[in-house]
């Protein structure tokens, strides 16, 4: 095995990078949490439904991941009540979250369930009390505060989400923060609902609401625009504890940041030492994907078919001597392989690389021979190949008898 350092997490290739990212952030943000919402926010994803038992396996997964928290919502249908219950009797480590509306029908179903948690939401932008729920501002949070004291009565833990938080007027968002605070919620989740914001307005947003609150705040970031990984980091270091993700990033739209993206970007950038079983992420990637008619992009980060691909035969010829040279951890440390497309930008570290796997010795010559053949079929890529242990070992071997290379 070429990787000798705990598969790149730590890899001192990163230093400079590190600096510039500022790694070592402050005590607090080794403490994020993970609220995973694949059966909640996935299955509001396009052409997701998971049966009873396929939701209770992706919940065992996710706990033995080890996420903090997995969100529910029982109020959807009978068999999603029937998946919640089965999850509470699974005794999982991972709490249960009952996700519903700020009514009391709803909290009533998920308490019914025996549920520590229930998360309840209510829109707050005014877009959203004028065309979708017909209410004025103090109606809206009239109703929150009746379904937070309802809830607090029945001995729950819950957490209130202040939908569409980023467009609401910011006057009535403090208001309606300290408020929910004052009612007893256990923790607040402030969602870009519609994926519209900046990291630094999603930074200015939280600190908002740190200005009047001090309750434990959560962030979930939809990925209209694909920043829904960078807005939760912004959140998270603005001081939210909390960031709601699903697998492969499902969810109502385009969705919301992925699993493996936030776990890793927190322990690789972050420095957070919980301890996940990364290693999980590209099964726990796959199986949604087969559970759902939903392909995941060959070009996903970490868990995608091509997040370990090799093509140009610069690129071969490094990642033979030091694969760091141009992956950030192995493949192995999120569950995934490495491969190497083989075609007329594979030169002569490439073709050695090709020579030695067919069985034969390959010299300065025949490499060079065979990658200007390959460059002359001018067909692109010709094949791929996975790299396993064995052939890496072998590459190394072969790419000593070709160098020194001139090419880097
Ligand atoms: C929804 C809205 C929600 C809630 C998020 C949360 C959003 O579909 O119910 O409860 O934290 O994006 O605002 O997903
Ligand atoms: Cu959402």
């Amino acid at each position: 095995m070429l990787v000798q350092d705990n598969d790149g997490l730590d890899s001192e290739a990163n230093y400079y990078a590190n600096v510039l990212n500022a790694k070592d952030r402050p005590a607090g943000l080794k403490e994020v949490k993970i609220l995973d919402s694949t059966l909640r926010e996935g299955e509001q994803g396009v052409g997701i439904s998971f049966t009873k038992r396929q939701r209770l396996q992706i919940a065992w997964m996710l706990d033995y991941f080890g996420v903090d928290f997995i969100e529910i919502s029982p109020i959807i249908s009978e068999t999603h009540r029937e998946s919640l219950v089965e999850m509470k009797k699974a005794g999982f480590s991972a709490k249960i979250v009952s996700h519903g509306r700020a009514l009391p029908e709803d909290i009533e179903i998920g308490r019914k369930c025996d549920v520590e948690w229930v998360a309840m939401y209510h829109s707050i932008s005014d877009i959203h009390l004028k065309n979708k729920l017909h209410i004025t501002r103090d109606e809206a949070l009239n109703r929150s505060i009746r379904a937070i004291e309802y809830a607090k009565s029945h001995g729950l833990k819950l957490r209130f989400t202040l939908e569409d938080a980023s467009r609401a007027n910011p006057e009535y968002f403090k208001r309606f923060l300290s408020e929910v605070s004052k009612a007893g919620a256990d923790r607040i989740s402030i969602p870009d609902t519609v994926g519209i914001m900046l990291p630094i307005g999603m930074k200015r947003l939280v600190e908002n609401a740190k200005s009047v609150t001090k309750v434990p705040i959560d962030m979930h970031c939809h990925n209209d625009l694909g920043l829904a990984l960078a807005n939760s980091l912004a959140g998270v270091e603005a001081g939210a504890d909390q960031i709601h993700v699903t697998i492969n990033g499902i969810g109502e739209r385009v969705g919301i940041a992925s699993l493996a993206e936030t776990t890793m970007t927190l322990r690789l950038l972050y420095g957070l030492r919980r301890q996940f079983r990364y290693e999980m992420l590209s099964e726990l990637s796959d199986l949604v994907s087969n559970y759902t008619d939903t392909v995941v992009s060959p070009n996903a980060p970490l868990v995608g078919k091509n997040a370990y691909t090799h093509k140009a035969g610069t690129h071969l010829a490094a990642i033979i001597q030091n694969p760091h040279a141009y992956e950030l951890i192995s493949p192995r440390a999120v569950g995934n392989s490495r491969r190497v497309v083989f075609g007329e930008l594979s030169g002569k570290n490439g073709a050695a690389f090709l020579l030695k796997t067919f069985g034969l010795e390959p010299t300065p010559e025949t490499s060079q021979r065979l990658a200007q053949g390959l460059k002359n079929l001018r067909i692109g890529d010709l094949f791929e190949l996975g790299l396993t242990d064995k052939l890496e070992a072998e590459a190394v071997s072969s790419s000593e008898k070709v160098a020194p290379t001139t090419s880097r």
